[in-house]
């Protein structure tokens, strides 16, 4: 295109773009932020109905039908990225998007699906037990992810440095996998410090940018600013027991702060039982 361009018009002057338009997409204006809201508040729809519909017996693709009713309904353009609707040990697969098994009773569910609205992003992950109560072990790892979502949210403000926020939060992540006796200090102690022994059940970053793109286009060496969207994504993944969670909000840093554009919809474990057994 640029060869054909320079020889239509040759007297003008051609430069990238990319450097500018990329600082100016990171930092969101007030118009971005309300269609990102919408975003999410539809996204929040579509959980709160599937929350409502699953149950032992019920398939992926019979989920994935449900949110895609509630986000055409709310004239979402569709959804913001392939849905992942994962059950029992498909969530140990990252990238599942088959969403064509049964979903069985003990099994949790992994949730990865966002609304796209007049092209704008939400992005949400949530874990729920199919039927509707979780295990003492499924609510030990569900309650070491949150905590270590919490942690990380906090660290989400004006400043942070993109390195030093994955660090942190996978020293967070690390005590909680030696709580749930996945690792122990001797394994911590003996870790290649380029490989960090978390990695084993947290194989992926924390958080991105999220705006025009699921995956918005930043500098990774630019500390954070006010108006970046970012999401907050822990997991921890554990083959052996056929058992994925990830939590994920989309959080706006402010001055001073930040705040969660996902903070109204359900989280916590007992309010996602409440729900699913009212
Ligand atoms: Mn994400």
């Amino acid at each position: 295109m640029l060869a054909d361009l320079r020889s239509k018009y040759p007297l003008h002057n051609y430069e990238r773009s990319a450097l500018i338009m990329r600082d100016l997409r990171v930092v969101k204006s007030q118009t971005e932020i309300e269609l990102t809201k919408k975003a999410c508040a539809i996204t929040k729809d579509a959980f709160e109905r599937v929350l409502k519909f699953t149950k032992p017996g019920v398939t992926e693709y019979e989920i994935e039908a449900e949110i895609i009713h509630e986000f055409t309904r709310q004239r979402a353009t569709g959804h913001a990225y392939n849905p992942i609707i994962a059950s029992g040990k498909n969530a140990i697969v990252l990238h599942y998007i088959d969403n064509n098994q049964v979903c069985n009773d003990g099994d949790v569910i992994l949730f990865d699906f966002g609304a796209e609205y007049a092209n704008y992003n939400a992005d949400m992950s949530r874990s729920i037990p199919v039927n509707g109560r979780f295990t003492k072990r499924q609510r030990d790892v569900y309650d070491a992810v949150l905590r270590v979502m919490k942690a990380a949210k906090e660290m989400l403000v004006e400043g942070t440095i993109w390195n030093e926020y994955h660090d942190e939060v996978g020293k967070v992540m690390t005590d909680e996998l030696i709580g749930l006796g996945l690792l122990t200090r001797h394994d911590v102690e003996k870790q290649d410090p380029k490989i960090p022994a978390y990695k084993k059940y947290f194989m992926h970053g924390t958080s991105h940018h999220l705006g025009l793109d699921v995956h918005d286009f930043a500098s990774r060496y630019k500390p954070f600013e006010v108006g970046n969207i970012l999401t907050c994504e822990p997991g921890i993944y554990i083959p052996a027991e056929g058992l994925g969670i990830r939590l994920e909000n989309n959080i706006l840093i402010t001055k001073g702060g930040n705040v969660d554009l996902m903070a109204d919809i359900p989280l916590e474990a007992e309010h996602i039982e409440e729900i699913m057994n009212s």
